[in-house]
């Protein structure tokens, strides 16, 4: 990043000069994935230009997906993301298939209590009038890299106490003998909206899918209903067909 002075006459305006020379920085590799930027007020002091002006180009960095910001980090250039091959046809959870992988898991807490179901969940679970819900909301992320935005819901008699789960779910149910068996999936297409975006750390609108969990207890019983936002840059699900009888 060079402080040399902004011309405010044919370059155009200030913060697309500002864009550019950013852009060229990563593109030449000066700027590597995962690099943190100055504060703005650094760069206003480097570049001379004002801290409005640092703020609209490197917004529209972020805009582009070239930068992300991060909550108390700042903003870095965006990290390279791997795509992930995921099989569809085995029921594994996150952590295990990440460990399966050789990758880190860290979960980003964004809900984790037991509440009134909502009317879907009580469809969804098959709840009682009385019954309660557990909830987990949180994002998962691997390497560094936010993968995917995960909302299940279980009923509370399978998860009494939501809160004591630090990392993964499947491995609680399981050493309380209610893993799931089965599950049914689906998957459907979605722009992402700016706070998932955000969470994502992908560009508002950006490509991601939407998938539902489903996932039943050996007796039968719904376990889980999941609603998940993966980012559609990360990801290739692949099934196994057969020919049809
Ligand atoms: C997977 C599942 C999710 C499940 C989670 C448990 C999808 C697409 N996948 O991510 O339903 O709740 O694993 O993971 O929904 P954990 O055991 O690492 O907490």
């Amino acid at each position: 990043f060079t402080p040399d002075a902004f011309s405010d006459a044919a370059a155009g305006p200030l913060y697309l000069q500002l864009h550019r020379r950013i852009a060229d920085a990563i593109a030449a590799g000066r700027l590597r994935p995962g690099d943190s930027l100055p504060s703005e007020r650094d760069m206003a002091a480097m570049t001379g230009l004002s801290r409005v002006t640092i703020r609209k180009g490197v917004e529209a960095l972020v805009a582009s997906g070239q930068l992300v910001q991060r909550r108390g980090s700042g903003t870095i250039v965006a990290p390279r993301v791997e795509r992930l091959e995921q099989a569809l046809s085995l029921l594994t959870s996150f952590t295990e298939d990440m460990a399966r992988r050789g990758r880190r898991v860290e979960s980003r807490w964004l809900d984790r209590t037991l509440a009134a179901p909502a009317p879907e969940e009580v469809m969804a679970l098959g709840l009682g009038a009385r019954d309660r819900v557990a909830r987990l909301a949180r994002v998962r992320i691997s390497d560094g890299v936010p993968l995917a935005i995960e909302r299940a819901s279980l009923p509370a008699r399978l998860l009494p106490d939501p809160d004591a789960i630090r990392h993964s779910l499947y491995a609680v149910l399981e050493a309380r003998g209610c893993r799931p068996v089965r599950a049914v999936q689906r998957i459907s297409a979605a722009n992402l909206a700016a706070p998932d975006a955000a969470l994502l750390e992908v560009p508002t609108g950006a490509a991601g899918l939407r998938i539902e969990r489903v996932s039943y207890l050996a007796s039968g019983q719904v376990a889980e209903f999941t609603r998940s936002l993966y980012r559609g840059d990360a990801y290739d699900f692949a099934v196994e067909l057969k020919l049809a009888p």
